[in-house]
């Protein structure tokens, strides 16, 4: 009893206004290709990607029409004739990340750098995400959510979670470090003050407003810096610690001002973590003093499946949980507002 037509939020062209549409044809067990899943969904998350997709911001075009959304959260309703090896079965619930497919063969693939596979397949980006109430996936890929956690509190682990939890995993820190988490009150931010406190590492979190505040202090982070209100964020970190700087930071702004005073706040032998992804900025960084401090700056794209199964758990467990507001599908016009004006502290998770 799968219909033939589903509601879902379809981006008609690049910067063409969002339209909400009740006759969009669903993809029938049928027609699925080996390999390939069909997922009713019971969730989304919203990502600040699906902005920059919608708005067609980036380097690198979406298809359109495009449904974008790559934090879904759903059940198998079906599983394409001759799939070998499926790890995942009709029935079970599953999530959606940004990362819908990848050939597990080429050299990234196997080293397990598979979001860098160059025959990915993007959800929400270069194949239609998780906007709408059927979506078609991959059984190679789709991520197994755990008992224990809601749909809901599961769904921005996908991304947010995932990406953060990788990105701290990275950073070269140890347990009693200092981390400078600028857009630490955003959807990634929020995730990434956890994923840190989790880890045994002193936060320092940066963002702008009361709420943001609140939420990143109730979290855990032991330093709050306003960016619009700091006279001087350099200062104001390296007098948090000890007057050395921080060992790490991993920025998710969605603009390059996040970026901008980092070699200078970081600690001797310090990591610059790259996330946030503004479209065209440059990472302006003085040549001689990244030399002379050691630094490392590294990029930190989403996760693979081993990354997706570790934060997934470490959040089934109760020790990361996402602050998320639920909306309507409908909505989602609403929220990219919201998102473009950095009015969200944490997460909106529309409901399917
Ligand atoms: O794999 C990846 N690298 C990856 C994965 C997922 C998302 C990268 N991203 C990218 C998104 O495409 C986007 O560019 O990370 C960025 C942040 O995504 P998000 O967390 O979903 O966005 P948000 O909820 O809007 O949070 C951004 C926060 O940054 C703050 C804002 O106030 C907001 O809370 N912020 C800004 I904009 N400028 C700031 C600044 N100068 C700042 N915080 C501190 N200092
Ligand atoms: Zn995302």
């Amino acid at each position: 009893s799968i219909p033939k037509v589903q509601t879902a939020a379809v981006v008609p062209k690049a910067g063409a206004a969002l339209e909400i549409r009740t006759d969009h044809p669903v993809k029938q067990p049928d027609e699925l290709a080996p390999g390939e899943c069909l997922v009713k969904l019971d969730v989304s998350g919203v990502c600040h990607t699906d902005l920059h997709a919608a708005k067609g911001d980036w380097p690198v075009p979406p298809r359109v029409p495009l449904i974008g959304g790559h934090e879904g959260v759903g059940h198998i309703v079906a599983i394409g004739r001759n799939t070998i090896d499926s790890p995942v079965k009709i029935g079970d619930r599953v999530g959606i990340k940004w990362l819908a497919d990848s050939c597990l063969m080429c050299e990234q693939c196997r080293k397990g750098l598979e979001q860098c596979c160059s025959k990915a397949k993007l959800s929400g980006y270069t194949v239609d995400g998780t906007f709408a109430q059927y979506v078609v996936s991959y059984t190679a890929h789709v991520t197994p959510i755990p008992d224990g956690i809601d749909s809901a509190e599961a769904a921005s682990i996908l991304c947010a979670g995932v990406t953060t939890y990788r990105a701290i995993k990275y950073s070269n820190t140890n347990a009693g470090d200092w981390i400078v988490l600028p857009g630490a009150g955003g959807g990634l931010g929020h995730l990434a003050v956890q994923y840190a406190v989790n880890r045994g590492l002193r936060v320092v979190a940066i963002d702008t407003g009361a709420d943001k505040k609140q939420l990143v202090e109730q979290l855990g982070a032991e330093v709050w810096i306003d960016f619009k209100e700091s006279k001087d964020i350099v200062a104001d970190i390296k007098a948090a610690t000890d007057g050395l700087g921080a060992h790490a930071a991993v920025v998710t702004t969605a603009s390059s001002t996040g970026y901008e005073q980092a070699i200078d706040y970081l600690r001797a032998g310090g990591t610059l973590v790259a996330v946030g992804l503004p479209g065209t900025a440059t990472l302006n960084a003085s040549i001689f003093f990244t030399v002379f401090k050691g630094l490392q700056i590294v990029g930190s794209y989403v996760g693979n499946r081993q990354d997706a199964v570790e934060a997934m758990d470490i959040a089934a467990q109760g020790k990361v949980k996402c602050h998320f507001a639920t909306k309507p599908l409908s909505a989602l016009k609403d929220v990219y507002e919201g998102l473009e004006a950095g009015k969200i502290a944490g997460r909106i998770v529309l409901q399917m």
